[in-house]
């Protein structure tokens, strides 16, 4: 069946998850291309006019390429009128999270799980240092949500599935989500969104037909 969006991404890749977990969530079914990272396929000049970053995730929307996980997150809401805030203010807060998302969380987990997981190579300094950063964001995140049962707003929205894409990733970074008890039970709330899937279900290790 011929779909609309097409995404190029790595099962690994924590943002390539975020997407494909928002396309999942939005009902949208989709074509996946697997990109090889390892053997640099993500910088070859056919690759390279999709993404001029030479990164996963892309996606196609049938007449555009588009890249850098939030912004098709905010592409998808605007578009698709799904998991959007409601207003001026509530856009605002959800770039907010967004922004902090990739400046103060994003780091810490997913550089401490490529260092769980022989990705990356760091000093003993380094890697605490990273680990430090991971924890001080999950502490911001636990604060909010012993407050609010969202990021933005009564509902879930692309905030939410744009942390929970480094949210899913934090047990293999080294750390313990059962100490954050507010985060736990949010995350479980997203798991039971319908369209829910993994990344393994989403993205599989190859190419995949919608
Ligand atoms: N800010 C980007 C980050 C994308 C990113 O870091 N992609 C990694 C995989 S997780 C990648 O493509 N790495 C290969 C490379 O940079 O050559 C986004 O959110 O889309």
């Amino acid at each position: 069946m011929a779909t609309r969006f097409k995404l190029y991404g790595h099962q690994r890749s924590g943002p390539t998850y975020k997407v494909a977990l928002a396309l999942s969530l939005f009902g949208e079914p989709f074509e996946y291309e697997h990109v090889d990272l390892p053997k640099g396929a993500q910088k070859e000049p056919a690759y390279l006019v999709k993404n001029r970053f030479g990164q996963v995730p892309c996606l196609y929307d049938g007449t555009h390429h588009f890249c850098q996980s939030a912004s098709i997150l905010q592409y998808l809401a605007e578009t698709l009128k799904k998991f959007d805030g409601r207003n001026p203010e509530e856009h605002a807060r959800i770039r907010e999270w967004m922004f902090w998302d990739f400046d103060r969380l994003a780091p810490g987990i997913y550089r401490s799980r490529a260092f769980a997981l022989g990705f990356r190579k760091g000093e003993p300094a380094v890697v605490d240092n990273y680990k430090a950063e991971g924890e001080a964001g999950l502490k911001v995140l636990e604060d909010h949500l012993s407050k609010h049962a969202w990021l933005v707003g009564n509902k879930p929205t692309i905030a939410d599935i744009d942390i929970y894409g480094v949210i899913f990733h934090a047990a293999a970074g080294g750390f313990d989500l059962a100490r954050f008890s507010k985060i736990s039970d949010w995350k479980r709330r997203i798991e039971s969104l319908p369209g829910y899937a993994t990344p393994e279900e989403l993205c599989p290790a190859g190419t995949k037909a919608a």
